[in-house]
């Protein structure tokens, strides 16, 4: 059982109340396509990424952006028992996409510096902290079903 201090849900919940889910979701799935490459493997029906610009401009990216903000909110909303809400989806990246763990880390690091971005000095060290432990969190609960 994850404990949260009342300084970081807070800070958590502020996060996600300040950003634009449109905006960020679709930064950060750009960024990890554009930084890491090989995470485009697993986008082969996304059309179009050959290059930043292609990328950045891809309807299909931007949606899946949006998905992914929509899969942290429940998280969000599950503070206390983010592993169990997470149950499904840690199955279904790992048996049906079969996406390495590994790539979990650098979609979140991709996510922090977007949410950086936006925030400015608001992101302070102290909700920094706060942010990297809900991802931290996350990233555990998504690869809990793997074996
Ligand atoms: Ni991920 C589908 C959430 C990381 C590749 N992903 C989803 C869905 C959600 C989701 C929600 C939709 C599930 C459904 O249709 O029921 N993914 C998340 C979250 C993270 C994450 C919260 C981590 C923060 N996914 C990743 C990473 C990769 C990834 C790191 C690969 C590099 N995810 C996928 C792919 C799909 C996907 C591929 C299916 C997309 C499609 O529509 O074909």
């Amino acid at each position: 059982m994850v404990k949260w201090s009342d300084f970081e849900r807070a800070a958590i919940q502020d996060i996600f109340s300040k950003i634009n889910y449109d905006v960020v979701g679709s930064a950060a799935l750009s960024r990890c396509l554009i930084v890491y490459p090989w995470t485009q493997r697993y986008f082969g029906s996304f059309g179009n990424l050959y290059n930043a610009a292609a990328i950045t401009s891809n309807p299909k990216v931007a949606a899946h952006g949006k998905v992914i903000m929509a899969g942290l909110e429940k998280a969000l909303k599950n503070m206390d028992d983010i592993k169990t809400t997470y149950k499904d989806l840690s199955v279904l990246h790992s048996e049906k996409l079969q996406v390495d763990p590994d790539n979990f880390n650098l979609l979140g690091d991709c996510l922090t510096i977007v949410v950086a971005g936006q925030l400015g000095a608001a992101f302070t060290p102290e909700v920094q902290g706060a942010f990297q432990k809900f991802l931290a969190v996350v990233v555990a609960s998504l690869r809990k079903q793997y074996h």
